[in-house]
């Protein structure tokens, strides 16, 4: 039986191979956060120089790429990027996804939206039927911490403050646990009009354009 580690290189040699069309002069890819995404870009680094570079999801990110030699582009100066490739912490048949266990779902949610393809790469642990067991990250404006957990309190969550992390922007991480998200698109519409909220981890609006999905059988593409 692989180890989930093995399973985590697996779907990253297969998101290589996937985008292995768009690593050539000129083309500039998004690159995700997290321990899946750090295998990517483990596999991606030999081939820095091949194309233009990257756009990081992450502080951390962006170190692991230029120490690979991959240059890192600020998203305010790329225009467009064919692809971003990150993990996430659950997926449903819809790929639609809750991203953000690493803290970095905003930038996350800004670099996927560039691109004209998002690529999730995960292991099968990762598929569920319906989101929620994983508990929802929301990016919160420290001043509004305690509005924002009222909120998800009255809609049946538990809410806590991620103890010790302060995100990439300075802010606060709220984890809601206890949903079970029947409607994906319309919490995180709604979720995103509470004064006070950056982001939150729903991915559903912008779901997965693909999915490269690793088990002890092999990786599946899901589309
Ligand atoms: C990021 O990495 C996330 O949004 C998600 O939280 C996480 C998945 O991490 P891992 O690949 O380590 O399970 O993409």
């Amino acid at each position: 039986m692989p180890t989930q580690q093995q399973l985590k290189q697996a779907v990253a040699q297969a998101a290589i191979d996937y985008i292995r069309p768009h690593l050539v002069p000129g083309s500039i890819i998004g690159v995700g956060t997290g321990s899946t995404a750090d295998c990517f870009i483990d596999l991606l680094t030999p081939f820095a120089g091949q194309f233009a570079g990257a756009v990081a999801s992450s502080e951390r990110t962006a170190q692991r790429l230029m120490q690979g030699g991959v240059k890192v582009f600020n998203l305010n100066d790329v225009e467009t990027m064919p692809v971003y490739v990150d993990g996430a912490d659950e997926i449903n048949p819809a790929l639609q996804m809750i991203k953000g266990g690493g803290g970095a779902l905003t930038r996350e949610k800004i670099v996927a939206s560039v691109a004209r393809e998002f690529v999730c790469i995960v292991d099968a642990s990762k598929q569920v039927d319906v989101l929620g067991a994983f508990a929802l990250p929301v990016e919160v404006l420290p001043m509004a911490v305690a509005s924002v957990m009222r909120f998800a309190r009255g809609i049946g969550g538990n809410p806590a403050v991620r103890e010790g992390f302060v995100t990439d922007n300075g802010n606060v991480i709220v984890d809601i646990a206890g949903l079970s998200i029947a409607d994906p698109a319309q919490l995180e519409c709604t979720l995103n009009q509470l004064p006070g909220v950056v982001t939150n981890g729903i991915f559903a609006r912008h779901s997965a354009s693909v999915a490269l999905v690793a088990d002890p059988q092999g990786v599946r593409k899901l589309m």
